[in-house]
């Protein structure tokens, strides 16, 4: 389970209905206040995957304020307690990083069949808190890498449907990507038409 010092990996965690609940709710963020889009990286390609934000809009600065003239609504209380809940899931209620974990964005990302995500680092918050990651739909295989380079040593991991991953401690600048999808896995009875979605929580590290 804890699959490096701060990574801690919880098959399962969400129940076939807080599934079902978060596809539904991911579903009216994209085709209403948080639209699913290629972002387009700084040497002019094209991301294979789809994301929107909740909370901070992450375009053009990083994690600007939310307020009038931006779109992305704020990260659902609910959801804020969710990702508290999981931090103290995997660290133990008592620790010290699930006492103050206060999420205000979430990055969702919607993978095709045919989509992936190369090796980087999560560098863009402020905080060094722990980011918490939700799976849902189609299973992928999840690279899990050092915090020195982007290639060797690394270990692949298959994330599943309601699977809870967190990355924190030392674990949380290793680099790290999707390399492949596996089409058709979502359980059934989840409501996703294919595809893997995955859903980050965290602490941008700026002022509210
Ligand atoms: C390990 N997303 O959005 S989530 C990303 O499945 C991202 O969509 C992947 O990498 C996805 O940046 C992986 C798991 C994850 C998230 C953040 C991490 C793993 C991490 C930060 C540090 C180390
Ligand atoms: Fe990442």
């Amino acid at each position: 389970e804890e699959v490096a010092p701060g990574a801690v990996h919880v098959p399962g965690w969400l129940d076939p209905e807080q599934q079902r609940e978060l596809v539904v709710r991911c579903r009216a963020w994209a085709s209403g206040p948080a639209p699913l889009r290629h972002a387009v990286l700084p040497g002019g390609g094209r991301m294979s995957v789809r994301s929107a934000t909740l909370g901070r809009d992450r375009e053009p600065y990083r994690y600007r304020r939310t307020g009038p003239g931006t779109r992305a609504p704020a990260v659902p209380q609910d959801l804020r307690e969710l990702g508290r809940r999981a931090v103290a899931e995997a660290y133990g209620p008592g620790a010290p990083a699930a006492q103050g974990y206060h999420p205000d964005t979430v990055l969702v990302n919607f993978y095709d069949a045919a989509a992936r995500m190369g090796m980087h680092q999560d560098r863009d918050e402020a905080s060094a808190a722990p980011i918490v990651s939700l799976s849902l739909g189609d299973a992928c295989v999840f690279r899990f890498g050092n915090t020195l380079t982007r290639s060797a040593p690394y270990r692949d991991l298959e994330l599943r449907s309601g699977d809870l991953f967190v990355f924190g401690g030392p674990s949380r600048y290793a680099f790290h990507g999707v390399p492949r999808i596996r089409p058709g896995t979502a359980p059934a009875g989840l409501g996703m038409r294919g595809g893997r979605l995955n859903l980050t929580l965290r602490m941008t590290g700026r002022a509210p």
